[in-house]
């Protein structure tokens, strides 16, 4: 195979560049970070895992009208996405106090809020991603006001769908994270869409009955067995076969290749909705 050109590498993806100048390739790597990449260690199946779930949810969103940047699932760890500007926030949807916000106002973790809370983060590794309000988030240019109310909007719709799509299958979306991506169409009209992922990695899903933590709070707080976490939900979602894709501490192969046929049910036959009127050119 052609050796392809890497455009970035995260830590936890790597993305590479796409068939056309629109698309990007992201590739889901088995490193797990916390505590901005302090904590590091490679657990086997992860990528895996995560590229998996992150295809159906988003393919699942964009079933109930929410952009994402997600075009279709290539293998099993690899995905076709729609190469977009990255906004530097880091939208937090919470529905049970855990993680951070125990830790700045002193809640006790499993306290269900009142109503869902939305928080934005400054995506800025060297300052530890601090906490940040909208008027910081304009004033330093960030985001607009518009582009603020439509990542508002989409942050509580995609909230409500999917602690619903959780709950269903007896799970209890604590919190999660979501980065959202600019698309500028061919007159300059502006799209804005959901990118990144949306995985055990960025989410927090504890079992409703025991609370047992399924996430990346396993590995975070050296709760151990990740990957068992990761494949509990990817089971309870139907994405994997009962007994998971491990086989003996090893990735088994046979289960992955099967992975491989993935849906890609909504995949290029859609639309993109633009957040600014398109200018007509007379
Ligand atoms: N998150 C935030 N930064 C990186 C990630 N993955 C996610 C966490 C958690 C939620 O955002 O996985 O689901 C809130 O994190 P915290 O640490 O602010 O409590
Ligand atoms: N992903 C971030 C890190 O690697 C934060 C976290 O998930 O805890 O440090």
């Amino acid at each position: 195979m052609a050796r392809r050109k890497k455009i970035y590498e995260g830590k936890a993806k790597i993305l590479y560049e796409g068939p056309d100048p629109n698309t990007v390739i992201q590739y889901f790597k088995d490193d797990a970070t916390a505590f901005n990449g302090v904590k590091h260690d490679i657990i086997a199946g992860k990528g895996v895992l995560n590229n998996r779930i992150s295809a159906h949810l988003m393919t699942k969103l964009e079933g109930i009208g929410i952009p994402t940047h997600f075009i279709r699932s290539i293998n099993m760890r690899e995905q076709l996405v729609r190469s977009v500007e990255i906004i530097p926030i880091e939208v937090v949807v919470r529905n049970v106090a855990a993680g951070s916000l125990c830790k700045r106002l002193g809640l006790k973790e499993g306290e269900l809020l009142f109503k869902p809370l939305v928080e934005y983060y400054y995506k800025k590794d060297e300052l530890g991603d601090p906490l940040v309000g909208e008027d910081h988030i304009v004033t330093f240019g960030w985001a607009d006001p518009y582009e603020l109310e439509a990542i508002e909007t989409m942050a509580w719709r995609v909230n409500d769908y999917l602690s619903g799509l959780f709950s269903g299958i007896g799970l209890t979306l604590v919190d999660f994270k979501l980065e959202f991506g600019r698309i500028w169409g061919e007159y300059g009209e502006l799209y804005l869409v959901l990118a990144d992922e949306i995985s055990p990695d960025n989410c927090r899903l504890w079992d409703s009955k025991t609370k047992e933590k399924l996430d990346k709070d396993r590995f975070r707080q050296d709760l151990g067995d990740l990957v068992e976490g990761y494949q509990f939900i990817a089971e309870r979602l139907g994405l994997i076969p009962e007994g998971g894709i491990l086989k003996g501490g090893d990735l088994n192969e046979k289960v992955l290749q099967s992975l491989d046929q993935i849906e890609n049910e909504l995949a290029e036959k859609r639309k993109l909705k633009g957040i600014t009127q398109p200018k007509i050119r007379k």
